[in-house]
């Protein structure tokens, strides 16, 4: 039987996106070879994304079948947490002396997040939430990945409904009327069912703690 995802295969994917380029020279399109070099099966009614709550976030999908963010799947897995890029002309990889997330935009390391985080949306079904931080003024930034690029590529044929979980502690004030989510409201397909919820942050933490706590008592 072939083997679904051969590394080798999708470590030479990886390398030509960055290898030999400038770092401000990598657009998402240099890595189209690396996702489709990566079969991923989806699961309908799981799929998670977040903004402003990833240690939260990766905490609570740890363990949780009923919950898959990109960080859980193969290639979001194996890059969270890495830097990396290369220099013209160069057959190297560097994995210091980067440029930063906003030094310039179309980096080795940003353009990866976007380009992956495309393809997590798209392939995204059924009814899907995002976890957003209920401590800020503002949960939602049009900016951010979510807000940018994730929100976009929800497709409606697939998708019906979007949940935001705007997990909150006792003493912030930010609720689900807050004016930033208009924003989402206005990117978001008509098509695709617009909901918000808060959620108390120690119900989170509880659920972190206790993996055996099922998903529909944390949520
Ligand atoms: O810009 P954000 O959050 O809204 O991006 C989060 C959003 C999630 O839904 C993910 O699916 O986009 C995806 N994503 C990652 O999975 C991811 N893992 C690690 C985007 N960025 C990711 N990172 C790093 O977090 C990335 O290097 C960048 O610096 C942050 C973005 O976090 P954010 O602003 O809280």
């Amino acid at each position: 039987m072939a083997r679904e995802n051969d590394c080798e295969i999708i470590w030479k994917a990886f390398e030509q996106a960055y290898v030999g380029r400038d770092p401000c020279d990598v657009p998402p399109q240099a890595y189209d070879p690396l996702i489709n070099s990566v079969k991923q099966h989806v699961v309908c009614n799981t799929m998670m994304f977040w903004s402003k709550t990833k240690d939260t976030v990766k905490a609570f999908a740890d363990n949780r079948e009923c919950l898959v963010i990109l960080e859980g799947t193969l290639l979001g897995f194996v890059f969270d947490e890495l830097t990396w890029c290369s220099k013209n002309e160069s057959k190297e990889t560097f994995t210091t002396d980067c440029p930063s997330w906003s030094h310039c935009e179309n980096n080795p390391v940003r353009s990866f997040w976007n380009r992956a985080s495309v393809n997590f949306a798209a392939t995204s079904c059924g009814n899907v939430s995002a976890m957003l931080n209920g401590s800020l003024e503002a949960p939602f930034s049009s900016t951010s990945v979510f807000g940018s690029v994730e929100v976009k590529n929800l497709d409606p044929s697939k998708v019906n409904s979007l949940t935001v979980l705007l997990v909150t502690k006792e003493t912030d004030l930010t609720t689900c009327d807050n004016p930033s989510f208009h924003a989402l409201q206005n990117i978001l397909d008509t098509k695709i069912a617009y909901k918000c919820r808060k959620v108390p942050y120690s119900k989170v933490e509880g659920c972190i703690s206790d993996p055996e706590i099922p998903c529909s008592d944390c949520l």
